[in-house]
């Protein structure tokens, strides 16, 4: 899923500048609501930890994670060693945020502040992100966010926040209202693939692609997660936004930034 994205990363600013008006570095820096245009991100150093446990090495998975962080103008190395050593190895080469991940958690930790970005909330910020600025903006606008679990849930909460019309789709109804009543003003749809039907602003946090036939002509898909393929004649209708990785990263970057550079005021 992500061995290409050592080739491809100006490819992903490319997209996404042309989707959303955002290279990766400004969009992880807007998806946690900071501007990356006054921050000098170039005095960061960063390391990627390959981590063993569970279900082990993904191959590639640390290597493109540091490309990402490059990606975004940052130095950044993939330690020798594995886990905890790999961990200690970071801290030793002067690393400032350590990106590391094993099955369960996904994070990058601010090594002078002590706090970690984790990836659930930023995989959410940084796809509504990617949306608002493809639908120049959210507020007032009806968006459909299918899965209610632990991204969904962050991306109704941050659209809430937004001022965006929510309605939130699960297959167990009872997730997307239990979702819906923690944020007001959000609807939990009765149907899925209605309420698919008729979005025009969509975000994906279900683990499965969308029919094509239910996307709308004109329809902009947000859409983390696995890699969705669709026909000639989806695409071609509707706008897709989709990365296996640089989309989630660049938030946990750009928030693992600003926690140091508030660590520094502070002093
Ligand atoms: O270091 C490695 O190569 C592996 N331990 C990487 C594991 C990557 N982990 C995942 O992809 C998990 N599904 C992350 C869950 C994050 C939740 N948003």
């Amino acid at each position: 899923m992500i061995s290409g994205l050592s080739d491809g990363l100006s490819d992903i600013d490319r997209a996404l500048l042309r989707d959303t008006g955002m290279n990766l570095l400004t969009l992880g820096f807007r998806a946690i609501g900071a501007d990356a245009s006054g921050i000098d991100v170039s005095g960061f150093r960063a390391a990627s930890v390959p981590i063993t446990s569970g279900l082990g090495i993904i191959g590639g998975f640390s290597r493109s994670v540091a490309d990402i962080v490059r990606d975004m103008g940052i130095e950044c190395f993939v330690t020798e060693h594995t886990d905890v050593w790999g961990f200690g190895e970071a801290l030793d080469r002067g690393a400032d945020i350590i990106l590391m991940a094993d099955d369960e958690q996904y994070m990058a930790y601010s090594v002078a502040a002590g706090k970690y970005a984790n990836n659930s909330f930023c995989t959410a910020a940084g796809y509504v992100e990617a949306l608002r600025g493809a639908a120049g903006g959210l507020d007032g606008k009806a968006v459909l966010v299918r899965g209610a679990g632990r991204v969904g849930s962050n991306m109704v909460s941050i659209l809430c926040r937004q001022g965006a019309k929510v309605t939130v789709a699960d297959v167990v109804r009872e997730k997307a209202t239990a979702v819906a009543a923690a944020n007001p003003g959000t609807v939990a749809a009765d149907d899925i693939e209605e309420a698919t039907a008729e979005a025009r602003l969509i975000l994906n946090a279900s683990p499965s692609p969308i029919p094509g036939d239910l996307i709308m002509e004109g329809a902009v898909v947000s859409t983390p997660g696995i890699p969705h393929v669709y026909d000639e004649a989806t695409l071609a209708k509707a706008k897709f936004i989709h990365d296996p990785l640089a989309i989630g990263t660049a938030p946990m970057v750009a928030q693992c930034i600003v926690y140091s550079m508030e660590k520094e005021r502070c002093k």
